[in-house]
């Protein structure tokens, strides 16, 4: 049985505090357990959750009868190079404890988001396939391919129902974003509606892929909700909306914000984006389970300013 009861991992953070609406709205609220590490404490229905925690992920899936999750607590790319051994404890135990009580509960269902951050400097630049080169430089990147193959093995031997897909840099307003690398792009649109001026972590010419969240949302739901017999792929599907460099989210700004202005001091995050790809390829995702972005950069732009204003 699935989405009888959906528990939400990682709810507070970016995609969660998103996600845990949008699945209310789609299933019922009371179908929807959001957790966290640090809870919201405006939403009744929040517990607290430490997903490192085996036992405290048993007790929550046992109470609340779950039988669907959404795990994404995880500690991300830029802050899981400050402290790598956090990043491995919550993106590896975490969802190891995931998957292990998923399989003795017998859940339908483990959602299971992956990065870009997989690639390395090794992988093809551009129009990525999913069979690539993937030997990862960072922390986080390594956490996430394992997570990946963890979610093979757990289908494979136990039949496990996991499944995931690598998003690119997300662009968002509701919540800021969790210590990413491609959290420039969301600072600088916020800081363009504030007439401030920007200063960018990384290099003007950085290319990365880059996705608004309401094509997030419903790609997650499109890939919980498609058929398993179309499925070739599990955890892996690359999805992708558009690319763009700092500059021309600049330049694109200024259509609005004819006076922003941003300088570009790179710090260590620009290794980072370095070691990622410029462009991915997500036809396996479009022809298994009908992925299909709306936003590109000018109505993603457009929205952002709208709904920050
Ligand atoms: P985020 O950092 O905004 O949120 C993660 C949440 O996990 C936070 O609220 C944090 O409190 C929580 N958390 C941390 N440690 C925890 C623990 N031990 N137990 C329970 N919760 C804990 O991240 P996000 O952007 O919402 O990302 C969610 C998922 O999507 C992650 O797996 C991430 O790798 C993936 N992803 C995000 C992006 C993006 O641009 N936002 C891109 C690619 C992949
Ligand atoms: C990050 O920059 O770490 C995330 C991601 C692309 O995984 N936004």
């Amino acid at each position: 049985m699935t989405f009888e009861k959906i528990l939400v991992t990682g709810a507070a953070g970016q995609i969660g505090s998103e996600l845990v609406p949008f699945l209310s709205d789609h299933f019922g609220s009371s179908r929807v357990i959001p957790s966290d590490v640090r809870p919201n404490t405006n939403d009744p229905r929040f517990i607290s959750l430490d997903v490192t925690d085996k036992g405290a992920v048993e007790k929550a899936i046992d109470k609340y009868r779950i039988d669907t999750i959404f795990h994404l607590a995880a500690i991300l790319s830029a802050n899981g190079e400050k402290n790598p051994e956090l990043a491995f404890k919550v993106n590896v135990v975490g969802l190891y404890n995931i998957f292990e009580v998923a399989v003795s509960n017998k859940i339908g269902l483990v959602m299971t988001p992956s990065s870009i951050g997989v690639f390395g400097p090794d992988t093809p630049k551009e129009n990525v396939p999913i069979e690539t080169i993937t030997r990862p430089v960072t922390m986080y990147g390594v956490t996430k391919l394992l997570a990946e193959t963890l979610g093979y093995y757990y289908h494979s031997r136990f039949g496990l129902n996991a499944r995931g897909l690598r998003f690119p840099g997300l662009i968002s307003y509701k919540n800021p974003p969790g210590g990413g690398t491609t959290d420039y792009s969301i600072e600088m649109i916020v800081e363009a509606v504030k007439g401030r001026s920007y200063k960018c972590f990384l290099r003007e010419d950085s290319k990365l892929p880059m996705m608004y969240m309401p094509d997030a949302l419903d790609s997650l739901l499109r890939l919980a909700e498609a058929d398993d017999s179309r499925l070739k792929h599990r955890t892996d599907f690359n999805v992708t909306s558009f690319s763009i460099t700092p500059k021309e989210l600049e330049m694109e700004l200024r259509e609005y914000y004819p006076s922003f202005r941003v300088t570009y001091q790179p710090d260590f995050r620009q290794a980072i984006a370095d070691s990622w790809p410029a462009s991915l390829d997500s036809s396996a995702a479009i022809n298994e389970w009908g992925f299909h972005p709306r936003y590109d950069l000018k109505s993603t732009t457009a929205d952002m300013i709208a709904h920050l204003k």
